[in-house]
């Protein structure tokens, strides 16, 4: 199936999305999108962050990343149907749709959980160059699984800076210091943020003491490289649960 009769299938349609809503992808590199998730689904979703990080201790994350005063998990995709959203909503998939086009695959779908005294991180692009304002490569989303405050590790951002056709290691002298220009996504938890991955943005110091819980699901044009082979990984039950449209969407 073709990707872009994936989407219409999936009903990720660009017209569900405002023309304030597509503006603001354009011209800021972000979009918060309040209550995609209900209270039972976030409930669901970190009780399951929380079983696998005990299951899989020493090894979580590893099929992609591991790092330091955070909880990391990889492969969500094949690690709980209470995951499966993360993928296939509607308006998610719209937006990226925007951003990257009808030709797109999921990257990758991995949890990060912000430690407290932990979290900070410099400001850098999920991609390792610059590009042309408007000609992206990849978008991503981060599904709050607690609320995200100024305190408590939340994302930031610089607003506007996926057109500046500057790359964070070229452009900043110090990216873990305060941007002039960053904001704090602060939202409840059940939002999801979209942001385009060519805008800086890192992950902020949680000074609380709970962790902050947030989950990423990675975009990138079909014919760019996955974060993480799907195809290599997915596992029957996947396989089977998954409606077409949503196994074009992880391209397997
Ligand atoms: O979880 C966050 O707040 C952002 C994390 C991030 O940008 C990253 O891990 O590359």
């Amino acid at each position: 199936m073709k990707c872009a009769e994936a989407l219409d299938r999936l009903g990720a349609t660009v017209d569900l999305l405002t023309d304030e809503e597509k503006s603001r992808l354009d011209q800021q590199g972000y979009l918060p999108l309040p209550g995609i998730l209900s209270d039972a689904q976030v409930e669901a979703m970190r009780a399951r962050f929380d079983a696998l990080v005990e299951e899989e201790g020493e090894r979580a994350g590893t099929e992609v990343h591991q790092e330091g005063g955070t909880h990391r998990l990889s492969d969500l995709a094949n690690k709980g149907e209470v995951f499966e959203v993360c993928f296939t909503h509607p308006k998610v998939l719209a937006c990226i749709r925007h951003v990257l086009g009808d030709s797109i695959r999921l990257s990758s779908l991995n949890g990060r959980a912000a430690l407290p005294g932990s979290g900070m991180q410099g400001l850098h692009a999920d991609w390792g160059e610059s590009v042309e304002p408007g000609d992206y490569y990849v978008c991503n989303s981060i599904w709050l699984l607690t609320d995200f405050t100024e305190q408590n590790g939340a994302t930031r951002l610089v607003p506007g800076s996926n057109r500046s056709g500057q790359h964070p290691k070229e452009a900043l002298q110090d990216a873990k210091a305060t941007h002039p220009d960053e904001i704090v996504l602060t939202a409840r938890a059940g939002t999801v943020v979209i942001f385009n991955s060519h805008t800086w943005h890192g992950g902020t110091l949680n000074r609380t003491d709970t962790p902050r819980y947030g989950l990423h699901s990675y975009f990138t044009r079909r014919n760019q490289k996955q974060q993480m082979d799907q195809k290599k990984y997915i596992r029957p039950e996947t396989r089977q649960r998954l409606s077409e449209a949503a196994l074009t969407i992880l391209d397997v």
